[in-house]
């Protein structure tokens, strides 16, 4: 006799429950949070480094990056402008999980905070599985990754709050046709909201950092 033991699913409801435990915590403190997530080299921590300096003065900001190995998004981050910046690595892991964002959050005082960003480990599949406890999930897509990202990882495009499309300034050169992109984005996920911006030149970035400080603001 064969018995099938879930073990997946009985992973994703302990970590759903323990993201829920992040909430309370985040919430209790009043902090609006993100989880940003995208495939490696899509401009993660190139968006958190622009948004950072554009909230001088104005937002208290903590970044937790989740990274396998190194910490030098966490440094990146740290140089930009964050009051703390947490580096948790994931061991080999291809994303975050809700235990390990408590671990970054129990070396936070909250409290001392507006807005907490979380970068997770670059990927297009594993993360949207995982729940965090955070308020909105980001998904940045960038141009040079082709138009066709949506179709092939529906699971990740389905369920976020928001996208950017980074990298816009590399339009003219790399084939990407953005009414295939923008049709398979609809088909998922209808009339999600959408941030054309580019991370390197600073174009699009007004309307990104207006709408996270709308965020905190009706918090
Ligand atoms: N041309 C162009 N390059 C960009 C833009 N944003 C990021 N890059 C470049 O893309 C590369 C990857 O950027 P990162 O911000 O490190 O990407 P990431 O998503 O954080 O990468 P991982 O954390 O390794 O998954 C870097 O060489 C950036 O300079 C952009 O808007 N335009
Ligand atoms: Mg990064």
């Amino acid at each position: 006799m064969t018995i099938r033991v879930p073990i997946v699913e009985n992973i994703l409801n302990a970590n759903d429950h323990l993201a829920e435990q992040n909430r309370g915590r985040i919430d209790s403190a009043g902090v609006f949070s993100i989880n940003i997530m995208a495939s490696p080299g899509a401009g993660k921590t190139s968006l958190i480094e622009q948004t950072l300096p554009r909230l001088k003065d104005k937002l208290r900001v903590a970044v937790v990056d989740g990274d396998i190995a190194t910490s030098i998004d966490a440094d990146r981050a740290a140089n930009a402008g964050a009051q703390a910046a947490i580096q948790v690595n994931t061991g080999g892991d291809c994303h975050l999980d809700a235990v390990m964002l408590r671990g970054a959050l129990e070396q936070l005082d909250l409290t001392q905070f507006d807005l907490l960003i979380v970068e997770n480990v670059g990927n297009l599949v594993c993360p949207a599985s995982f729940k965090l406890g955070t308020h909105k999930s980001i998904l940045i897509a960038s141009i040079p990754e082709g138009d066709d990202k949506p179709y092939k990882y529906p699971g990740m495009y389905r369920g976020v709050d928001a996208l950017v499309i980074n990298k816009i300034d590399l339009l003219p050169y790399v084939p990407f046709k953005m009414d295939y992109f923008k049709h398979g984005v609809e088909v998922l996920n209808p009339g999600v909201l959408t941030f054309p911006l580019s991370a390197k030149t600073g174009e699009g970035m007004d309307a990104w950092v207006d709408w996270l400080i709308g965020q905190v603001k009706a918090m």
